[in-house]
C-alpha cells in the first residue's frame, strides 16, 4: 500500500516536469517558425526591388516629388548602410515629408516644403525594414491618403 503511494508520487514528479518541458518546447518552436516565415515573406517581397536614385560620390541621391496626393516615386528603395540624400520637392502646393518611425537626426518633420524650394534630407540607412512615408502638412481633402513606402534592404 505504502509502496504504491510512493510509486504514484514518483510518477507525478517524473511526468509533470516532462509535460512542462515538452509544452514549452513546442511553443518556442511555433514562434520561431512564425518569425522565420515573416522574415522570408519580407525578403521575398522586397529583395528584388530595384534600388532608387543614383550613386553620386558614395551618396545615394533620390529625388522625391510631392503632389496632391501622392509621392513620386511611390517607393524609395535603398541598401542598408548607404548614405542617403533625399531631395524632396513640392510640385503644386506646400507639403511635408516624414518617414514614420524612422528617426532622421537634425530633420524636423514639421518643416514646410514650399514649391520651388526643394528640401535636402541627409542620413544613413542603418536599419533594414519598411516604413510608411507620409505628408505632414495639410494639403487638401486627400492629405491623409498621401502615402509612400521607404524600404531599406
Ligand atoms: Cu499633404
Amino acid at each position: 500500500m505504502a509502496q504504491g503511494k510512493i510509486k504514484g508520487i514518483c510518477m507525478i514528479f517524473f511526468i509533470v516536469p516532462f509535460l512542462f518541458l515538452s509544452g514549452c518546447g513546442r511553443l518556442e518552436d511555433s514562434d520561431t517558425l512564425k518569425a522565420r516565415k515573416v522574415l522570408n515573406y519580407h525578403q521575398g517581397k522586397f529583395d528584388n526591388e530595384p534600388v532608387s536614385g543614383k550613386l553620386e560620390g558614395g551618396v545615394r541621391v533620390v529625388e522625391v516629388k510631392a503632389y496632391r496626393f501622392f509621392f513620386e516615386p511611390p517607393k524609395i528603395v535603398v541598401n542598408k548602410g548607404e548614405k542617403i540624400r533625399l531631395v524632396v520637392s513640392a510640385e503644386d502646393v506646400p507639403h511635408g515629408f516624414e518617414i514614420e518611425g524612422f528617426e532622421i537626426p537634425g530633420y524636423n518633420i514639421e518643416t514646410v516644403i514650399m514649391p520651388g524650394f526643394p528640401m535636402t534630407i541627409d542620413f544613413i540607412a542603418d536599419e533594414k525594414g519598411v516604413w510608411d512615408i507620409i505628408c505632414t502638412i495639410y494639403c487638401g481633402f486627400g492629405h491623409s491618403t498621401m502615402k509612400g513606402l521607404f524600404i531599406v534592404k
